[in-house]
Order: C-alpha cells, then sequence, then structure tokens
C-alpha cells in the first residue's frame, strides 16, 4: 500500500498531503455502502467458537472539509490506509465488528504533535487511550467489547483535538440474540421481540443492516485555522471561546446530509431502523423526528459507560450531551398523520405519492425530516437557513406479504392499482 511519507521543512513542520473533501461523509460511505445500506458487512450471530479478525489501518492526517457554503475548513482528520481511495475521512471510518472479535487498530501519527487515540468502553489501553508521537505507529488489540455504539476520539487537549476533526465511530454487535445489546434490559428486550411479531409493529423484526449513524459535529472556523497555522491552542480558550458555525450530521449539512442515502434511514413500513446518534462537536443537540416517535434505548456517556434504559421512552426529540452516544430505535410504523383506514395499503390509499413504480422503484416516497431544536444548528455561517443539523427519513411504500396481502383486485377501499 502506498503510503507517501511527510516531508520536514526548515520549521520542522510536516506537510502531509493535505487532500480536499467534497463529501466529508465518504468516512462512512466508503464502509456504508458495503455494510450499512447493503446488509453484508454485518455478519450477526457468528456460529459460536469461532472469532472473526477485525484487523484496521488508520492514519492522522489533515484535511480541507469543505463546508454546505463553499468554505474549506482545515481540519485533523483519519485516513484509512486500506480504503483504495485513501482520503482522510471526517468523521473518521466506521470500525465494525462482532462481540469478542480480535480486533487490531494501527494508527499512524502523521501530524507533527502527539495525538491520542481513546475507544471509551472498549478494554484495556484503548479504553484508556494511548499517545502516539509524530511519525510513530501504534498497534492496539483488544476483543470487540459488548454490543453497542462506541465513539473513538483523539482525547488529548479536550475537547479540542476531537472537535478539530479526530473521531468516529465503532458499531459493535453482541454474539447472541435480537437485540443490538449483549445485555439488554427486559423492555429492550421485549420491544424487540414484539418487533414483527405484534399489531402494533407489523412487519420484520429489527435487521442490523437496518442501522444508520448521525454524529453530531460544529464548528468554529477560527480554531481551525489557528491550528493550520500550527499555533497551540489552550482547551480552556478554546472551550470559552467556541462559536459554532457549522452543524453537520456526518460531516454534511442542509441538503447534502438531507439527501445521502448513507444518513436517511430508508425502509418500507415495518422495516424498523437503529439509529446510533453520537456528539462529537461542543454543542448538546435536541434532534426532533418527524413521522414516527422514537425509541430511547441507551446512552452511553463520555467515559465509556453503557446504560441500557430501564423503561423505554417512546420521544419524538431528546437532548442530548456532548460526548455522548445514543440509540434509537426508528419503528418505522405507518405515521399516525396519514388518515384513512390503516387496513388499506399505503399505495392503493394514497397512490398518487407511492403507487407509481418505474423499474420496480417507487417514484414518490413518504419523506419526513429529523431537524435539531437547538435553534441555531439548523443554520450555517452565521444564520443560512436550512443548512445546519438537518435530515431526514424515507418510507418507500408498504412491505408486502407481511401486514398486507397481496396488490389484487378485491382489495378493501381505494382507487384501483395504478402500475
Ligand atoms: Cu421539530
Amino acid at each position: 500500500m502506498d503510503r507517501s511519507s511527510p516531508e520536514m521543512t526548515e520549521a520542522g513542520r510536516q506537510i502531509n498531503r493535505r487532500q480536499f473533501i467534497r463529501y466529508a461523509v465518504l468516512g462512512l460511505g466508503a464502509a456504508g455502502a458495503a455494510g450499512l445500506a447493503g446488509g453484508t458487512l454485518f455478519q450477526w450471530l457468528r456460529t459460536p467458537g469461532t472469532v472473526a479478525r477485525v484487523s484496521r489501518r488508520f492514519a492522522i492526517t489533515e484535511a480541507l472539509v469543505q463546508m454546505i457554503d463553499g468554505q474549506e475548513i482545515y481540519h485533523w482528520a483519519f485516513e484509512d490506509l486500506d480504503n483504495p481511495m485513501h482520503l482522510p475521512q471526517m468523521p473518521g471510518p466506521l470500525i465494525e465488528a462482532v462481540e469478542g472479535d480480535a480486533v487490531e487498530l494501527s494508527i499512524t501519527n502523521n501530524l507533527p504533535a502527539v495525538h491520542g487515540f481513546r475507544i471509551p468502553g472498549a478494554p484495556g489501553e484503548t479504553g484508556n487511550g494511548i499517545e502516539i508521537k509524530p511519525g510513530e505507529t501504534a498497534v492496539l488489540s483488544f476483543p470487540a467489547p459488548e454490543g453497542g455504539s462506541y465513539m473513538y476520539l483523539d482525547h488529548l487537549n479536550a475537547p479540542v483535538n476531537r472537535v478539530l476533526g479526530l473521531h468516529g465511530p465503532m458499531a459493535v454487535l453482541p454474539a447472541m440474540g435480537n437485540t443490538p445489546y449483549s445485555r439488554p434490559t427486559p423492555n429492550v428486550q421485549k420491544l424487540f421481540d414484539h418487533l414483527g411479531a405484534t399489531e402494533h409493529f407489523p412487519g420484520e423484526p429489527w435487521k442490523p443492516e437496518h442501522s444508520r449513524i448521525w454524529i453530531f459535529h460544529s464548528i468554529d472556523p477560527k480554531f481551525n485555522a489557528m491550528a493550520e497555522k500550527g499555533e497551540p491552542i489552550d482547551a480552556a480558550r478554546f472551550k470559552e471561546e467556541f462559536v459554532a458555525r457549522y452543524f453537520t450530521i456526518n460531516g454534511e449539512s442542509g441538503a447534502l446530509s438531507s439527501h445521502n442515502h448513507h444518513t436517511t434511514p430508508e425502509g418500507r413500513i415495518g422495516q424498523p431502523h437503529l439509529i446510533r446518534i453520537m456528539d462529537t462537536g461542543m454543542t448538546a443537540d435536541s434532534p426532533h423526528i418527524h413521522g414516527n416517535h422514537v425509541y430511547l434505548l441507551a446512552i452511553r456517556d463520555i467515559g465509556g459507560n453503557l446504560r441500557i434504559q430501564e423503561s423505554v421512552p417512546m420521544v419524538d426529540t431528546f437532548t442530548d450531551e456532548v460526548s455522548q452516544c445514543m440509540d434509537w430505535l426508528l419503528p418505522f410504523i405507518r405515521p399516525p398523520d396519514i388518515p384513512g383506514d390503516h387496513l388499506i395499503p399505503l399505495r392503493r390509499l394514497i397512490p398518487r405519492e407511492l403507487a407509481l413504480t418505474l423499474g420496480g422503484v417507487g417514484q414518490s416516497p413518504l419523506m419526513y425530516p429529523m431537524h435539531g431544536h437547538n435553534e441555531q444548528s439548523q443554520s450555517a455561517a452565521g444564520g443560512n437557513y436550512p443548512q445546519g443539523m438537518v435530515t431526514g427519513w424515507i418510507i418507500t411504500g408498504d412491505l408486502d406479504g407481511v401486514s398486507f396481502p397481496p396488490a389484487n383486485p378485491e382489495e378493501k377501499g381505494g382507487p384501483p392499482e395504478t402500475h
């Protein structure tokens, strides 16, 4: 694998290939294209006694990340050395594993200062955090911890290094069960047992490929500019003077995060989705989802402690805290605001919206927004609305053969099929 080595200038500052990131979310997309969307990456329920090896090689490097208004903002970023596209990514590449897998992470620091790497909640030194000197490579080997959502980050000079770009997601599936957790509470277990098995949740049980990750982040370019010049950034001043100018989901904002299929949950009624929310920025966020309420399943705090809900609240908005991971289940039930007989399939009840299919693709899926109720998070660059932390979810139609009989002319009510 070609890895161009940094050169030293007279000032001793390393010059890396500073790459320009147009779609920062490539970070998730590269893995997500095969995994989250396609459903091939999660190999749930390993054969008992077998352990897979999860081996990843990252570099810590620098990149210019384009914001929604065209500004190019300097960042520190992780780069996936095994991805042929070899681009830095902000957020960093997705690490996926099943509980008990033998994970081996190799991290090379290609920046001129010491950087750190930590996965709160992971075992041993990985959970406590390590330091990596400039030009050096650290290797971390650990068994994949219990099922759940994890954030990895550069924990040094907190929160500066994390917020300037050095963070990413890790998703671990349990070795057994039908929930995202190794030790679900009785009520979380009950909820997942009911998916696809009760009148309230017609359709399918949760499938791990029906998952999305939303990394909420905030950016104040004045500190990125200091990092670009190699100026030291004092953490106390950073916390005091940080004013978020950009709010991103998976590195994107506005129309970009609203129309990225790696970000937007997409499926038929009866295909529940897990949303792994991670707040890597400097603001608490209050994501609000339309169309369905969601179930708040679990929260992992900044120390890595996982709290799976004993009683599972159903909410349409919930405020997170900085550095938390928060898991939501989006049930994908029929939105109660669609009027009409709920026994009539949508393709017949609202054929103009759903029934027209061309080449097997629904032409007018139902899209519901998710936006932040932290008001300024919906804007960018000091005011542009709606260019902030906004996305949505998409219903492409009914799940045939499960909750409704196949389409036939005797079906109750509604106009005839039009396709
Ligand atoms: Cu709202």
